[in-house]
């Protein structure tokens, strides 16, 4: 590919719900502008932004692909992104660094769950969009009733540039409401045709909005138009392009990326109505070229054959190949030999990138998803990414014994490409916990670590990390340990008070009087007392929230040593503990669920079963937002049930709270269940 100026490049996020047709529209664009020789297809596993064997096999995009072609001399840099929401990680990358989006939306599902989060990203940053309503080829196809679901749910101005000619079966091309030309297709050309004579009257009221939608975008044509004077074609060009480049109104276009038609004349929109990447950073590419080099990478793959990929988009300054680099967050120099343009798996190397572009760089050593790349002497840095809390949790080990080195490596490459996987040893039930956006996420993951890195991983329900505490305060309990025949003796001897103890873990004091205990040896008593905290006389859980007095004790004056007042201290411990009422406690989570209001009934029944508490609820925009106390062992599997009772149009964050009392009937069972488990 050439090199490309910033008044010629477009950097373009095509957005959707799940199954939408974003990888199909990618292919056939690629296809049209002709980047690509062949057309590929999702169902047969051949597109080039589908490529990952995840990706083929499900038939599901799982990581944003880039997808740039040439069209009309302007250089397209689409970015296909993944629609359901356990990728969405890829997708608040692609948000980062695009400057317009496609928003594709299914002629027959019309606006979904995914396709409103989008939309209100780009309403956020008033970011310009074309609205493409696809699969007008498929049975029950409707183009006015998505149409009018689109003006209903969004506030958005939303004004249809084409509309279809026929639909499902019949769709053959479309009516272009700004030439007021008709096109049939073949072979995904335009081929002009005159105006149905039944889609006549509908066209020119159609056209009629769309030239009140472009004069309303500007003062000076508007007064024109309200004078009752005609636009020039010149204005209504310029009118159209700025309207919808400031986001006044939203465009509406539509096709059918698998029958390749309208496919051209949405390109032909990209490049007349999208902000190039000049246009969107604000200032003239000379002014962009001449500052410091300035850089964010947005993803990071690791590809089998290259190593480590990062995909940057530079934002002021040129990449020259071979200068020295800077990244600011990690404060370390990066040396880079090559710059890239990728296109899905496809490399292509290039003589230098242009302020505003998107490419990729090999074998950057420190580098990671989010950080600057810049110049020594520049620290301020480009914002980050934001990415969202994982929300469901796996205990996972290896396979095979003496795998856990492999899977810890293994696991740490998967972690550079995705910064919503995290993985964290929990220190109580030492396990290894992954945590991600939900089971499609982790199973894919696991999937991964097997075929790729060749880990055979186990999953599970990770343990509740339960703890142990007291409910009683007892006194002069006696630990003694005495061992005097034969060789060297042991002698310590202790009595302690144990006391439920709000304000932390555990409180150690003495009351010692008259050197019953020696001051040097009460150190080893509290050490004993410690060490037996770590397991519990219930169930071996570790003990918490106790309040352990040294009153008394005795000693030897040759036999006594740290040794045996620390196994003193723990013996006291032990039987302190099991009269002074003991109990189980269980992590308890604060919950934050945010679902459509037509839900609220389900998610509190739902959270009832749960043993979960209401706190409170409060509206936000069409939402409503309960917050909810519920213990952690109800709510591993919350990111799969919220997705089924709303079908995956609720979201929910979690953070430990408090530990609490396990109701008795529950308690017996966590204790028998570890007494076999034990067995
Ligand atoms: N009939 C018809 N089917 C289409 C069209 N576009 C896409 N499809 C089909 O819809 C399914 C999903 O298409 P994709 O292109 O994978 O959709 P996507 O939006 O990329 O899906 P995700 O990336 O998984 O969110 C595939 O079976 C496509 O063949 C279309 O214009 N007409
Ligand atoms: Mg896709």
């Amino acid at each position: 590919m050439k090199v490309y100026s910033a008044k010629k490049i477009n950097n373009i996020g095509i957005m959707a719900h799940g199954g939408a047709g974003k990888t199909s529209l990618a292919e056939v664009m690629l296809y049209n502008s002709g980047a690509i020789k062949r057309l590929g297809k999702v169902d047969e596993g051949n597109t080039a932004t589908d490529y990952l064997p995840e990706e083929i096999e499900r038939k599901v995009t799982i990581t944003l692909a880039l997808a740039p072609c040439e069209w009309k001399d302007t250089k397209v840099n689409l970015i296909d992104t993944p629609g359901f929401i356990d990728f969405v990680g890829d997708v608040n990358s692609a948000l980062r660094v695009i400057d317009s989006m496609i928003v594709t939306v299914c002629a027959v599902a019309g606006v979904e769950v995914r396709t409103e989060a989008v939309w209100d990203f780009a309403n956020e940053r008033n970011m310009p969009r074309i609205c493409f309503i696809n699969k007008m080829d498929r049975e029950n196809a409707d183009f006015f009733r998505v149409l009018d679901e689109l003006k209903d749910t969004f506030e958005n101005r939303i004004v249809p540039l084409q509309i279809p000619i026929g639909s499902a079966e019949s769709f053959s091309g479309i009516v272009d409401l700004v030439s007021m030309k008709a096109y049939k297709y073949d072979n995904g050309k335009p081929v002009e045709i005159d105006i149905p004579e039944d889609l006549q009257d509908q066209a020119e009221t159609y056209r009629e909005e769309l030239i009140e939608a472009v004069a309303e975008s500007d003062d000076e044509l508007l007064m024109k138009y309200l004078e009752g004077e005609e636009l020039t074609p010149e204005e209504f060009s310029a009118g159209l392009s700025s309207g919808v480049k400031n986001a006044h109104f939203i465009p509406v276009a539509c096709g059918s990326a698998l029958n390749n038609i309208g496919i051209t004349n949405l390109l032909d929109l990209v490049v007349k109505c999208m902000p190039t990447a000049e246009e969107a950073l604000g200032k003239s590419e000379e002014e962009l070229s001449k500052e410091p080099f300035k850089a964010l990478v947005f993803k990071t793959i690791a590809d089998p054959y290259v190593g480590k990929v990062s995909f940057f988009r530079i934002y002021s300054g040129v990449f020259i190949p071979g200068n020295s680099y800077y990244n600011i967050n990690k404060e370390a120099d990066e040396k880079v030999n090559n710059v890239f343009v990728m296109r899905g798996k496809q490399q292509e190397q290039v003589e230098k990138m242009m302020p505003g572009d998107i490419g990729a760089l090999t074998k950057l050593a420190k580098t990671e998803t989010g950080d600057t790349l810049s110049v020594k002497g520049i620290d301020d840095l480009l914002a980050g990414i934001e990415f969202p809390n994982p929300t469901l949790s796996y205990a996972i080990s290896p396979k095979s014994k003496g795998d856990e080195d492999k899977l810890g490596n293994a696991i740490s490459k998967i972690l550079e490409e995705d910064k919503t996987l995290t993985i964290e040893k929990n220190s109580e039930t030492k396990e290894t916990i992954l945590s991600g956006m939900g089971d499609q996420h982790l199973d894919i993951v696991i999937e991964r670590l097997q075929n790729k890195y060749g880990v055979g991983v186990e999953k599970d329900t990770p343990s509740v990390p339960y703890r142990e505490t007291i409910r009683s305060t007892v006194t002069k309990i006696e630990g003694k340990h005495k061992k005097q025949s034969g060789g060297a003796g042991q002698f310590g001897h202790v009595f302690i008070d144990m006391a439920p103890y709000k304000d932390g873990d555990f409180l150690f004091e003495q009351t010692i009087f008259g050197g019953s205990v020696p001051r040097n040896y009460i150190p080893a008593v509290e050490k004993g007392v410690q060490e037996a905290m770590e397991q519990g006389v219930l169930a071996k859980y570790p003990v918490a929230n106790i309040k352990v007095t040294l009153t008394d004790g005795s000693y030897h004056p040759v036999d006594s040593n740290e040794m045996a007042f620390k196994i003193a201290g723990s013996l006291a411990f032990k039987k302190a503990m099991e009269k002074a009422n003991p109990i189980l406690l269980e992590p308890v989570m604060k919950v934050e669920i945010t679902v459509p209001e037509q839900f609220m009934g389900d998610i509190m029944g739902d959270m009832n079963s749960k043993r979960g508490r209401i706190l409170g609820m409060e509206a936000k925009g069409k939402s409503q937002v309960i917050k909810a106390l519920a213990p952690l062992s109800e709510m591993y599997r919350y990111a799969i049930d919220l997705k089924s009772i709303t079908q995956g149009r609720g979201t929910f964050t979690m953070v430990f709270n408090n530990y609490e009392p396990v109701p008795e009937h529950l308690a017996e069972k966590v204790i028998a269940a570890r007494k076999t488990a034990e067995e």
